[in-house]
């Protein structure tokens, strides 16, 4: 028998309203104890909360139960709506440690058996969890729809294509000497196998739409030393984030701030200006620099007066040409037509600069409503279980080997939501989850 685990499930004391949360099989024995009646099935009461041996309140509070397997973790479930003074809500956690057969309980512990319980597939819980970390709209809609379960539809229903096929191949080794199974039977289980490259192929090659909006849009400021990266940072975060000053060479570690552009995460990355230099502390922040650009999504190539080069801008990076209000600011050549114009002293050009980017994020994730890859967990399963289909098309004339990757297939797909061996992995996502969840 599992043991009654508790946890406060609101956030940051002091509140208004905290949530003590109770999961197990002892949860309304011990609400019984303490509040004098049995918590019944979602329905919100008032009650003195008592230490059980002395009878002294601790709280007034609303309680509620959800009897299993009819709550969020399967298994009845008591909630104390009680007040969220620091004192308050440590005095009925203690006193709920005490209670036979409680404790408290584990990082992501009521997910946890959620997920034993059957309640909901990993994908679900993963996407709950993200809904609580959501700072974002497009993330709060992605994180919403995925802990709908629609990528658990979305997979199961291969999965099960996976496990009919299976079958007809099966039927067709055992029954191979006999008549009345005919050879189209092989015809029809590789159509639908080209038929799932074809369709997971395409949710693989989704320009990481979904991680991009879970993980946010990254953006490297590059450029010469004293370009002005460290400044443009300050007037988008509106903030004095990185130092600024007239020494060239200022920022030698990156800096990343977190923004909300047009409803997307997007991840600004100050960087160490690039140039020849025996510093080799300023050599491993252009190191640094140099590997922040790589991982973007986007570079802002900033270009200070006075210059004429623009060595050192990689391919594809969005030229931006800083210090417009100086005198000798003088206006690119016809060769940077596309290029930005920006000076951050009176805030110039930084309404297109966000224009530009609100537009670029949003044409990499332009369909947050379809159904996306949202994690590298996912991304890995499914592309082990495009690389068995394509190896089972290749070797279709041996049945025996194609029913054996199809299985492998399958198997990948089934890790995906857990319902295959994902013992290993579940220590490793629940601690993803915070107490209380
Ligand atoms: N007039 C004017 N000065 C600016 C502007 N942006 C930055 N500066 C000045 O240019 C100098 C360098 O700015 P930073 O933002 O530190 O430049 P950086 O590219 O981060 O430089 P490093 O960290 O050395 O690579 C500072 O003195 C800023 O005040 C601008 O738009 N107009
Ligand atoms: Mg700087």
């Amino acid at each position: 028998m599992s043991e009654t685990i508790f946890a406060l499930s609101s956030g940051a004391l002091p509140s208004g309203v905290a949530i003590i949360r109770l999961s197990g099989c002892n949860a309304q024995a011990v609400a019984q104890k303490m509040c004098g009646f049995t918590p019944l099935a979602a329905k919100l009461r008032l009650a003195d909360l008592c230490e059980p041996d002395s009878g002294m309140v601790l709280d007034r509070a609303l309680v509620c139960g959800f009897v299993g397997p009819h709550s969020y973790t399967g298994e009845d479930v008591v909630e104390f709506h009680c007040h969220g003074g620091r004192a308050t809500v440590a005095s009925l956690l203690k006193v709920l440690a005490r209670q036979e057969g409680c404790r408290l309980a584990e990082p992501g512990e009521f997910s946890r058996r959620a997920f034993e319980n059957e309640k909901m597939d990993l994908t679900a819980l993963e996407g709950l969890s993200d809904l609580i970390a959501a700072d974002t709209e497009a993330q709060r809609k992605l994180a919403l729809r995925q802990s709908g379960g629609d990528l658990r539809e979305l997979y199961d229903g291969w999965r099960s294509e996976l496990v009919r096929v299976r079958a007809l191949i099966e039927a067709e080794l055992d029954f191979s000497d006999e008549e009345d199974i005919p050879d189209s039977v092989s015809d029809q289980v590789w159509e639908t196998v080209e038929g799932l490259v074809h369709s997971i192929g395409c949710h693989l090659d989704d320009g990481r739409a979904g991680e991009i909006v879970r993980d946010g849009y990254r953006i490297a400021l590059l450029g010469p030393p004293n370009a002005g990266k460290s400044s443009l940072l300050n007037a988008l975060t509106h903030r004095d984030v990185a130092i600024v000053t007239p020494i060239a060479g200022t920022t030698r570690d990156t800096i990343d701030v977190d923004l909300d552009i047009s409803g997307y995460k997007v991840i600004v990355t100050d960087t160490a200006g690039l140039r020849a230099t025996d510093d080799i502390i300023e050599q491993e922040g252009i190191r640094r620099a140099e590997k922040a650009a790589l991982a973007a999504d986007l570079v802002l190539w900033l270009h200070p007066p006075g210059q004429t080069e623009t060595t050192g801008c990689p391919e594809g990076a969005v030229i931006v040409f800083t210090k417009s209000d100086l005198p000798e600011f003088e206006t690119p050549s016809d060769k940077f037509r596309e290029a930005l114009i920006i000076n951050t002293i009176d805030a110039k050009g930084l309404d297109p600069l966000l224009a530009l980017v609100a537009d670029q994020v949003s044409n990499v994730s332009p369909q947050v409503s379809n159904s996306l890859v949202t994690r590298q967990r996912h991304r890995s399963s499914l592309t082990e279980c495009v690389n068995c289909l394509s190896e089972s098309l290749d070797k279709r004339s041996r049945l025996d080997v194609g029913s054996e990757l199809l299985r492998q297939a399958s198997d990948s797909l089934g890790r995906i939501t857990g319902r295959v061996d994902v013992e290993d992995l579940l220590d490793v996502i629940f601690a993803e989850f915070c107490v209380g969840k």
